[in-house]
C-alpha cells in the first residue's frame, strides 16, 4: 500500500507521479517558500510545470490564508532545475509528523542534494524590524517530536550547511544568523515562552523549518534556511501579535526576498 506507512517509498511514488504528469523526472534542488516567500517563485527562471500540490500524491492543499500551495519545476539560469513548493504541512494541522515531511522527501526523490527552507517567524533582537532576513545558523526542536524513526542517528553538527551560508553572505553579506526554535504552534508564544527560548539560544521563533531541516539532513541534502521575520516575538515590544500583519510584512518584503532567491538560485 503506497501511504505513509512507508514514507520513503510514498516520496518516491509522488515523485514518479510528478514525473508522469509533467515529463520531468529530477530536480537539481528545491526550494521551500513559506510565509511572504511565495511570489518569489515567479522570477527564479523558467515555469516548465506546475501541478496544484492537492493533486500529488500525499500532499494536501495549505489551510492557512498567505500560503500558497503548488509544486513547481522551474528551470533557473544556469539550466538547473528546482523544485519549489510553495507551501507547506504544519505540524499544527494535526496530519502527522511524516506529512510535514513529505515535500521534503520527495523533492530528495527527485534527486534534489540541496534544498532551502524559507519561513516567516517571529524575532527576539529588537533590532530585527519586520521585514528583516536572517539566516538560520542552527535549530532548536521544541516540537517534542521527529520524522526519524527507529535508531536513526543522524549527525546534526552544521545540520545547516555552512557552505550555503557562506554562499548566501556572498549574494548578501548582510544577512545576520540566528538560531530558529520550532514550536508546535498554532498559538503563538507567551511572553513567557518567549523569555524561555531566548534564555536557551534561540534568536527566532517558528512553526515550521526544524523538522523538515531533520528530515533533509536524513536525505543527505544540505539545508539551507532562511528566515524572514514578520513580527517581534510575543513580548519583545508591547504590540500584540496579528496575523493580518504577519501577512503584510511578507508582502511588502517581497521584493527583497525574491531578490535574494534569485542571486541564491544561479549559485547552487
Ligand atoms: I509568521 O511569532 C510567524 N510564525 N512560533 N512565533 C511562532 N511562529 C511564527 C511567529 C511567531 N510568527
Amino acid at each position: 500500500m503506497i501511504d505513509f506507512s512507508d514514507p520513503a517509498a510514498y516520496a518516491a511514488h509522488a515523485a514518479a507521479a510528478i514525473a508522469e504528469s509533467t515529463g520531468v523526472s529530477a530536480a537539481d534542488f528545491a526550494l521551500v517558500l513559506g510565509s511572504g516567500w511565495n511570489a518569489a517563485a515567479d522570477t527564479l527562471g523558467e515555469t516548465i510545470a506546475s501541478l496544484p500540490l492537492g493533486d500529488v500524491p500525499g500532499f494536501a492543499a495549505p489551510v492557512v490564508a498567505g500560503h500558497g500551495g503548488e509544486l513547481r519545476l522551474v528551470r533557473v539560469a544556469t539550466g538547473k532545475v528546482a523544485v519549489i513548493l510553495t507551501g507547506r504541512t504544519h505540524y499544527y494541522e494535526g496530519r502527522g509528523v511524516a506529512q510535514v515531511v513529505h515535500g521534503v522527501r520527495t523533492a530528495a526523490a527527485l534527486g534534489a542534494t540541496d534544498i532551502v527552507l524559507t519561513n516567516g517567524c517571529g524575532g527576539l533582537n529588537p533590532a530585527w524590524a519586520p521585514g528583516t532576513t536572517v539566516l538560520i545558523a542552527d535549530h532548536i526542536n521544541l516540537t517534542g517530536d521527529t520524522p526519524l524513526r527507529g535508531a536513526t542517528f543522524i549527525d546534526m553538527t552544521d545540520a545547516y550547511s555552512p557552505a550555503l551560508r557562506d554562499l548566501a553572505r556572498r549574494v548578501d553579506p548582510d544577512l545576520p544568523e540566528g538560531v530558529y526554535c520550532q514550536f508546535r504552534g498554532p498559538q503563538y508564544e507567551t511572553p513567557a515562552e518567549v523569555r524561555m527560548a531566548g534564555a536557551i539560544g534561540a534568536d527566532l521563533v517558528g512553526m515550521s523549518t526544524g523538522l523538515e531541516c531533520i528530515a533533509a539532513r536524513a536525505e543527505g541534502m544540505r539545508v539551507l534556511g532562511i528566515s524572514l521575520v514578520t513580527n517581534a516575538a510575543a513580548g519583545v515590544t508591547a504590540a500584540p501579535l496579528d496575523h493580518a500583519e504577519v501577512i503584510a510584512a511578507g508582502k511588502a518584503a517581497q521584493p527583497r526576498l525574491a531578490a535574494l532567491l534569485r542571486g541564491l538560485v544561479v549559485e547552487l
